[in-house]
């Protein structure tokens, strides 16, 4: 390089620099620098299609390079812009400004081009990237799709079978990858800039074409003729989407890439975004998108909270939960001690977690020699000891305070000062146990859902003494795992199972007034939760905190389908029978009569309920058993809920979670429907202080 760079703003957003002639050909710079993820809001927008405008006026630039400054390439459309009038610039303005330029356009990316920014990159001519960017458009996530040609370029430059995988799971691609689809031109492997202005002088010395992905239409001629190609497409992404319509409308405008010319897609691409972005499903998932971000922020713990170092984690206990627990750090490269009782425990627990890598391995998703380091990661022990100098230690022994205690009392004996002690407790009194050590300001409840490798949420339980650096500590460790992680308090069940026990109360009590537990699953999975409390009991083990010595068959139904034998899908029978072969579930008479019995036996008088009785007495259980769980201050906000239930329980995000979903009934609505029910149930249906207060005040749990 020659000269020292130049560098003219346009904007503050966007600054046109000149990178100094290379082989006597001059490049210039645009560069966005626009915290924290370059999004393209106006002031990007605008900024980039000035830059442009002067670099292509500029006669010494023969070349630009668009490139950030930060941590990514841009990200997408500024999501806070969505819903509000249109300003400046639109976005398939910036795009014809780098598409028509008659100086070749490269795209310089790294970290993530996501969304709008992945349709920047391809209005350039071309796009070079850094090994370890990722490539995709995620827009099917926020209920929409991509809105500005992304439908109609992308399968022009991967093909339509490949853009339909990326855009309707939303999941981005590897820049190796990208490169080998022709997505990316050029891997660079040193130091970005540099790479991509030497291509650019490249591109300009040698009079590359100027690329437009518009005009290619090799890769759509293939698809013309398969008319049957879609409609798989449309089946098997319908079933995949309940009951969201975006994915389908994807389908619809890829079909219009291949049918249609450009224009004319570009038209029925821009209807099909606009109709999604009005859509209940989109504005759900769009807050939805700020909740879980929303949710790693703690009101008293600021982000530049010092943080312990966690180099060496203990875990206790090699079960289901210890082994998945174990699992995430050895993937994150942390080495784990992981302790049981016996022999035979220790080496089941240890072969589970090598069996689950196997099975990752034999579907291509890691290499033998990575399964290996991440075994090699792994010390198994019977001697409590060894987690001496642990950084943090995770106790997932039985649940019991009885063991956990006495636990917590030798750790206290054992472990190093400063170290973190958590509790993978689903039910009990992290303050309780807190208290059997000298050091409870040390003490917090890391609370994993099963399997915990694979499951994304994590409740972080802050008991009344745990200190501040320990809060922050554990919020990033769930980044550094991959977790969701969600700050809540002590109490029984905490966030997530406190609510799930809500539902579970009102699921048992509308079987005892004459509804069927198929009736309750069926409405609930039509709403869109991925199974009913039901078949969730079954999956999980009707026998789970059953106790067979003092089994209460006479008066408790899970009792008696327990004595039966029915234990749920392990013994292929329990409130349904399952085939043991496909697991398909189906009715059973034996149930339907025995809840008959039982109903009859509870001395309330069959009737018939209704399905929209059923969704609103599970439903509006929750939402007032949420309502008291932020009036107590054991969620620090509503939106925080909504991450639980949708991260740890399924619940379909385009409703946005269940406080949101009771903003988009009615708060005043639900409160009606309640005091209705506590009439003529009693106090459990004792409507939430907050929820009364928000409704009579005409305000919401989330907006
Ligand atoms: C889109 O692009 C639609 C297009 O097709 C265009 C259609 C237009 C049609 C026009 C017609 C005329 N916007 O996640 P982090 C914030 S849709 C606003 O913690 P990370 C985020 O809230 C978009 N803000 O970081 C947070 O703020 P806070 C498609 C955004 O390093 C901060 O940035 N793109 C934002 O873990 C840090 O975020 C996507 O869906 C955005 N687009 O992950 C990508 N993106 O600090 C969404 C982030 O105040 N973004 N923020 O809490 C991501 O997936 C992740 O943020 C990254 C970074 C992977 C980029
Ligand atoms: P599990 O029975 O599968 O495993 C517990 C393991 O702890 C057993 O292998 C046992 O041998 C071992 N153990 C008991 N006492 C020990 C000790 N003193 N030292 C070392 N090892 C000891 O149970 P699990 O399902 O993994 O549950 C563990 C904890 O996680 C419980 O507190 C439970 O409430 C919680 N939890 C479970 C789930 C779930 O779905 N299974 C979900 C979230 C949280």
């Amino acid at each position: 390089m020659g000269n020292e760079p130049e560098a003219r703003h346009v904007d503050d957003a966007v600054k046109l620099e000149t990178s100094g002639a290379q082989a006597g050909i001059r490049v210039s710079i645009v560069r966005i620098d626009s915290p924290p993820v370059n999004a393209l809001g106006r002031a990007v927008r605008d900024g980039i299609v000035a830059a442009v405008k002067r670099a292509r006026d500029d006669r010494d630039t023969q070349a630009i390079v668009l490139i950030c400054a930060g941590r990514t390439f841009i990200a997408g459309a500024d999501i806070r812009e969505f819903g509000k009038p249109a300003q400046g610039a639109t976005l398939p303005e910036v795009e014809a400004a780098l598409e028509d330029s008659e100086k070749p356009v490269i795209a310089a990316i790294h970290g993530t081009a996501l969304g709008g920014g992945l349709e920047v990159a391809l209005a350039c001519h071309y796009r070079v990237a850094v090994a370890a960017a990722r490539l995709g458009l995620p827009e099917v996530k926020l209920g929409i799709l991509p809105g500005a040609g992304g439908t109609q370029r992308l399968p022009r430059v991967v093909g339509v079978e490949k853009a339909l995988e990326m855009m309707t799971s939303g999941e981005p691609i590897s820049a190796t990858e990208a490169h080998a689809q022709g997505l990316v031109d050029e891997l660079v492997s040193g130091e970005l800039e540099a790479g991509a202005v030497a291509f650019a002088a490249r591109a300009a010395s040698e009079r590359w074409p100027l690329k437009k992905v518009r005009d290619q239409n090799g890769k759509l001629v293939a698809a013309k003729d398969q008319a049957e190609l879609f409609l798989s497409w449309r089946k098997s992404v319908g079933k995949k989407s309940r009951g969201q319509p975006a994915p389908l409308q994807i389908v619809e405008c890829v079909e219009a890439a291949v049918h249609m010319p450009f224009e004319e897609g570009l038209r029925f691409e821009r209807r099909a975004f606009t109709e999604l972005l009005a859509s209940p499903e989109s504005k759900a998932q769009r807050y939805y998108f700020f909740a879980e971000r929303e949710a790693t922020k703690v009101a008293d713990v600021p982000s530049d909270t010092p943080r312990r170092k966690l180099a060496k984690v203990g875990v206790i206990g090699a079960g289901t939960m210890g082994g998945g627990i174990a699992m995430n750090f050895l993937n994150a490269g942390t080495p784990v001690v992981i302790v049981e009782q016996k022999q035979d425990a220790l080496e089941r627990g240890v072969s589970v977690i090598r069996k689950n890598y196997e099975r990752t391995a034999s579907k291509g998703k890691l290499t033998q020699a990575e399964l290996e380091k991440r075994m090699a990661l792994l010390t198994p022990t019977l001697a409590l000891e060894a987690v001496a100098d642990c950084d943090l230690v995770i106790e997932a022994v039985f649940e019991s305070m009885a063991i956990k205690r006495e636990v917590f009392g030798t750790l206290d004996q054992l472990c190093k000062p400063g170290a973190i002690l958590a509790t993978n407790t689903s039910y009990l009194d992290v303050n309780e146990l807190a208290a059997c050590t000298k050091r409870p300001a040390d003490v917090i409840g890391l609370h994993f859902f099963s399997p915990a490798n694979v499951m994304k949420l994590l409740e972080i339980v802050r008991g009344s003494a745990t200190a501040k650096d320990v809060i922050a500590t554990a919020m990033a460790l769930g980044k550094t795992i991959g977790k969701n992680a969600v700050l809540v308090g002590v109490c029984r069940g905490f966030v997530g199972n406190r609510i799930l026990a809500a539902r579970r109360d009102q699921a048992q009590q509308l079987i005892s007034e004459g509804a069927m537990p198929w009736d309750v699953d069926r409405v609930l999975e039509d709403f869109g939760m991925p199974m009913g409390p039901f078949a969730m009991g079954d999956l999980a083990g009707l026998d789970i905190g059953w106790d067979a010595q003092n089994s209460k068959g006479e008066s408790v139904l899970r009792d008696k389908l327990c004595e039966l034998g029915r234990r749920g899908q392990k013994t292929s029978a329990g409130y349904y029978t399952y085939d043991p072969k496909t697991r398909e579930r189906s009715i059973d008479p034996v149930v339907e009569q025995l809840v008959r019995d039982f109903a009859k036996k509870s001395g309330q008088a069959e009737r018939a309920v209704t399905d929209q009785e059923i969704l609103e007495r599970c439903l509006y259980a929750m939402v007032n058993e949420g309502a008291k769980i932020v009036e107590e201050g054991i969620a620090q906000r509503a939106s925080d809920i909504d991450v639980v239930w949708v991260n740890g329980y399924g619940w379909p995000v385009y409703r946005g979670g269940p406080m949101f979903w009771a903003d988009s009934v009615g708060l005043p609505k639900i409160v009606a429907s309640i005091e209705g029910y506590e009439k003529q149930y009693g106090a459990a249906w004792k409507p939430a202080a907050l929820l009364k207060k928000l409704a009579a005040e005409g305000k919401s749990f989330t907006r």
